[in-house]
């Protein structure tokens, strides 16, 4: 029985390590300001796969917390909305940008400085996790 169930632990992470490769990050970014004040994180996510995924959130070693928001601007006034989830339908990318989603990362674990990479997973509902790689940026960079 014990086998059995490692035997399935073993096809299962090998299945979801196929579906992963199904989603492409690209231009992952995190715009840094000064002293404890939180950064935000910017990427282009890409669903290739036949089959939408849903993302839930993300998690970084270098931060206590990470936030999932969208801005908007309504009558005039920017707004930051906290967002729960996002669906990505098969073959859509979505995009993490300035003035719309983004990652809020609060609390640094370490001292950053510009040009650093700092490792993150994205989280998804069925609860696949993809690792991603972010380029500390200076506030005024795209
Ligand atoms: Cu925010």
């Amino acid at each position: 029985m014990r086998r059995l169930v490692r035997l399935a632990c073993t096809l299962l992470l090998a299945a979801s390590t196929t579906a992963m490769a199904d989603l492409q990050v690209s231009e992952a970014k995190l715009r840094m300001l000064p002293g404890d004040l939180p950064a935000a994180g910017y990427f282009t996510l890409t669903n290739t796969g036949s089959q939408s995924v849903v993302l839930t959130g993300a998690q970084s070693p270098a931060f206590a917390q990470v936030m999932m928001h969208r801005s908007s601007l309504e009558k005039g006034m920017a707004s930051m909305q906290h967002v729960a989830q996002v669906e990505v339908p098969a073959g859509a990318t979505l995009t993490f940008a300035s003035g719309g989603y983004h990652l809020m990362l609060l609390q640094r674990q370490r001292e950053l400085a510009l040009g650093d990479r700092v490792e993150a997973s994205l989280l998804f509902a069925d609860g696949q996790s993809l690792p991603v790689t972010f380029t500390a940026v200076p506030p005024g960079a795209d």
